[in-house]
């Protein structure tokens, strides 16, 4: 896939959607090599951060983790994931989709691992974990197919223009508190996407991902952007 590629990845139509809707899904955002190299790299960075392989999270995991084993993307490997095309390529869609320019975005790695048998990850809204303004655009490609049995990813359309809905803590992650607030989750969708495809979301947008029946893992990764605004107020919030 070359870089040209990424002006036609999205047509106006997405755009649109994207705004009315609160999220898109695109087919393929890598070819196979790309989701190869990928693969091997998400596997030895995990194993490297849990200190044995994947396959035995299960072995070492909390409650909170046997729905999703989520992490940042190491520093040390930062540099060598930005060199990427599917990095240029999502930067690309989010400034497209949001009106910003590329170089005003400032971009952060999260990884989302589901073993076989891992539970759901719960109805919530990203911008529950953030600071405002909450204005930044998810893109979250699975690395093997996500479908129904191995957990791909929900979402309740509109549902990002209604702002932030209280949250509670459910085994260790947020969850939106449906005693507080009237969600007609009846109204969301599954949207499986295909291995080196990708499902983008406004933070504000309420999704889930469906537990991993499959009998292999359902590995994600995502890149999580925001206006370069955000910067001096996350280092006000910390300070
Ligand atoms: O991969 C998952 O299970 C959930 C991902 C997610 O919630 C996100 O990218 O915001």
């Amino acid at each position: 896939m070359n870089e040209a590629n990424h002006q036609s990845l999205i047509s106006q139509q997405h755009i649109q959607s994207f705004c009315q809707r609160g999220f898109i899904t695109l087919p393929s955002i890598c070819n196979a090599d790309e989701i190869a190299w990928f693969s091997r790299r998400y596997d030895d960075i995990v194993t490297a951060i849990v200190g044995c392989k994947p396959a035995e999270i299960a072995r070492i995991s909390s409650l909170a983790e046997s729905h999703v084993f989520e992490r940042s993307l190491p520093l040390s490997a930062r540099e060598e994931f930005a060199q990427t095309g599917f990095y240029r390529r999502a930067r690309a869609l989010v400034a497209a989709l949001s009106g910003a320019d590329d170089s005003q975005l400032r971009c952060g790695w999260r990884l989302f691992f589901k073993l076989s048998g891992f539970g759901e990850t719960f109805w919530h809204q990203d911008a529950a974990y953030r600071p405002e303004p909450f204005d930044s655009i998810t893109v979250w490609m699975p690395l093997e197919d996500a479908n129904l049995d191995s957990g791909c990813m929900h979402y309740l359309p509109h549902s990002h223009r209604n702002g932030l809905h209280p949250h509670r803590r459910q085994h260790g992650h947020l969850t939106v508190d449906t005693s507080k607030v009237d969600l007609d989750l009846a109204q969301a969708h599954a949207y499986p996407v295909p291995a080196g495809g990708c499902t983008i979301h406004h933070c504000c947008t309420v999704h889930y991902a469906s537990a991993n029946a499959g009998p292999g893992p359902r590995r994600a990764l995502a890149l999580v952007c925001a206006r370069a605004a955000l910067a001096p107020e996350l280092a006000r919030r910390a300070a």
